[in-house]
């Protein structure tokens, strides 16, 4: 997901926000006391039962990190990497959405694998292992890996990380939840996709929020179309994650994917009215709502200069799938055939 902009610049737009959601009738913008009145609630709700776990739970500390991990030479390689040659051949236009096909199917496998080994006691770096492993089994490179300088092949968030966990040697606890975000280069693209596991017996709150995320991710999907606009998507999520007394993260996005990691369109989760451009055939974009269970703030970036947490500690889970506009509809590449939501 990309960042977005200064928080002040977003407070412009919530307020604008809350002026087209909700229209002005005699002089008075009888929407925004109705949206603030269901975030007071939110905000009560979360104070009285949820600060309980929140106070139960240690926080999630950095670990430490294993050595650099090495891809193979014969790996073909993102313009990025430190290795990659100098000019990194483009692809066709009309081959983009098969190899985003290909792409996008070995990132699910991928993330099906590392599903498979997600248990109390495994270490988010043996995590990272299986999934650079299962990366180079396809012939493609960890997209994250020296991307902008981030570490490793996966990005690992537990609990309150929102995004861009680096895996260390934690070892998973019984009760966690653990958002792992699989990106690989493959054929000249990147697929991106994303999912939270359960990790052993989760309480019902964190359960909740996980299968609400999940829902999030499906509704804004379900929301996207040719000739619709971007805004739409994070309309749906919006409602959906607030309807449910959950909160969305505003700080990062889904983005555009194809030859580029990340490009435009930026795909915010909530409704932003300025996100008002159409969505044509023949892009291909992420949907990756972040959903927290308290307030949407981001906290404080750890000093390792990735690790994004909730400014209130409460849990945050994610959901990714990347997807091809199509004249008719939407097809969603990260997903094997014959699966279904
Ligand atoms: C402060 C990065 C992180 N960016 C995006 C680099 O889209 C992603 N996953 O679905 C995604 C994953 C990663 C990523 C991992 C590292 N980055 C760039 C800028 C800021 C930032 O976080
Ligand atoms: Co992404």
């Amino acid at each position: 997901m990309r960042q977005t902009e200064h928080p002040s610049r977003l407070a412009r737009k919530r307020r604008a926000y809350d002026e087209t959601r909700y229209p002005v009738r005699n002089g008075h913008n009888e929407g925004v006391s109705k949206r603030r009145e269901r975030e007071r609630l939110v905000r009560r709700r979360v104070a009285s039962t949820r600060r309980a776990d929140h106070d139960r739970r240690t926080p999630v500390h950095a670990g430490r990190l294993s050595p650099h991990r090495a891809v193979p030479a014969s790996i073909p390689r993102p313009p990025y990497a430190p290795d990659a040659p100098p000019l990194v051949p483009a692809v066709p236009p009309d081959e983009i959405p098969e190899r985003m096909r290909a792409a996008g199917h070995a990132a699910r496998e991928v993330l099906l694998e590392l599903e498979a080994a997600v248990a109390p006691g495994v270490t988010t770096d043996e995590l990272d292992r299986i999934c650079h492993e299962a990366y180079i089994a396809r012939g493609g490179y960890p997209s994250t890996l020296d991307y902008k300088g981030y570490p490793k092949s996966l990005c690992t968030s537990v609990n309150e990380v929102i995004c861009h966990g680096i895996p260390d040697d934690r070892p998973l606890q019984n009760g966690d939840i653990v958002n792992c975000d699989v990106t690989i280069y493959l054929h000249g693209v990147h697929g991106d996709c994303s999912a939270t596991f359960l990790v052993g017996d989760v309480d019902d709150t964190a359960r909740h929020l996980v299968q609400t995320t999940y829902e999030c991710l499906w509704k804004g999907i379900d929301a996207a179309r040719p000739g619709g606009r971007i805004n739409e998507i994070g309309r749906a999520i919006q409602t959906h994650a607030e309807d449910n007394g959950f909160s969305v993260v505003r700080a990062f996005v889904g983005h555009g994917v194809g030859e580029t990691f990340h490009t435009a369109p930026s795909v915010p989760h909530f409704f932003d009215p300025h996100a008002d451009s159409i969505i044509e055939p023949g892009m291909t974009f992420t949907i990756e709502p972040m959903i927290n269970e308290g307030a949407y703030d981001l906290g404080r970036i750890w000093p390792d200069g990735w690790t994004a947490p909730t400014r209130d500690g409460s849990r945050s889970a994610q959901f990714e799938h990347s997807l091809l506009v199509t004249p008719t509809g939407i097809e969603v590449l990260t997903l094997l055939p014959g699966e279904t939501r």
